[in-house]
């Protein structure tokens, strides 16, 4: 069947259970992963890493590890970090980042580094001591700075790689409502971030302000952004994704339903492509949108 065809995009609704919409076609469904939380695209060669936090999302059990997807979807190398017996490298890894060859992962209360080309550990930074309690997701800002959500200890932190990977907390607060994913938006520069419980957007100005752009959503998880400046948000409790409009200042449509426990996803802006894991389902879908307009 060809991919683009009717009844290719009928059978997509049929197998995924979600509503196909004309614009978009499915580029590839892979299955069999465990638990994947999060997935992020390599601008340098198309490349995929997706994270598996396998069993339980707080236990430390050395069995998490990070899969390897090629470009096409053609190739999977499943345990590419991690994962193997007796090397206890991960956890429970979840929110994930590329900057450069430098892979970031946050994994329970550490974010580990490692080298994409070498697939080595090459940093640990330990953020036990702020007595965090569950580090969710990641993102980077144009000056190559992390930062990173404690999602059930209600605080975000920031990291400096050149600075020995100094650890500050950068905002926390019962406004932050079990913060899951971040973003640093292109535009304003400002950080943005997904709530769980209750589900809010929430922008954070350079003054340290809480700009309410959305509520009255529930369990949101991951978001990015595509090339017209859409923001796309998954609920993994309403198994959603929605299209905001203007970096989640307009107006809010539901783009997918019907999905699986939706998490951490994110957008290709290379490709037009939204990559979408869903945790419960053990599966990542990768959705093509071929008319850039919409
Ligand atoms: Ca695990
Ligand atoms: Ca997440």
């Amino acid at each position: 069947m060809r991919p683009g065809s009717a009844r290719f995009l009928a059978s997509i609704g049929m197998t995924m259970g979600w509503m196909a919409v004309p614009c978009m076609v499915l580029a590839f469904t892979l299955s069999k992963f465990d638990s994947p939380e999060s997935m992020v695209v390599d601008p340098e060669d198309g490349s995929y890493y997706v994270s598996n936090l396998a069993g339980s999302p707080t236990e430390k059990d050395s069995n998490g590890y990070i899969s390897k997807i090629s470009s096409s979807g053609n190739i999977v190398i499943q345990k590419f970090i991690g994962g193997k017996k007796g090397d206890a490298i991960l956890h429970s890894p979840k929110g994930l980042a590329l900057s450069g060859n430098e892979l970031f992962v946050a994994d329970i209360d550490t974010i580990k580094v490692f080298n994409k080309k070498s697939q080595k550990l090459t940093a640990i930074v330990d953020l036990s001591k702020h007595h965090v309690k569950f580090l969710n997701d990641l993102a980077l800002d144009a000056e190559g700075d992390l930062y990173v959500t404690d999602m059930f200890a209600n605080r975000i932190f920031k990291i400096k790689p050149k600075k020995a990977y100094e650890v500050t907390v950068y905002k926390g607060g019962p406004l932050l409502s079990r913060p899951n994913g971040l973003l640093v938006n292109p535009r304003s520069k400002n950080l943005m971030v997904a709530t769980f419980d209750p589900g809010m957007i929430l922008e954070i100005d350079s003054f340290g302000g809480i700009h309410i752009l959305k509520k009255g959503l529930k369990g949101l998880d991951g978001m990015d952004y595509d090339r017209e400046g859409n923001l796309y948000v998954s609920s993994f409790e309403m198994g959603e994704i929605y299209k905001i409009e203007r970096m989640g200042r307009g107006p809010l449509t539901t783009f997918l339903k019907g999905l699986t426990t939706p998490t951490d996803i994110a957008y290709d802006r290379k490709k037009n492509e939204l990559l979408i894991p869903s945790m419960k389902a053990n599966t990542v879908t990768t959705i093509s949108r071929n008319d850039s307009k919409l």
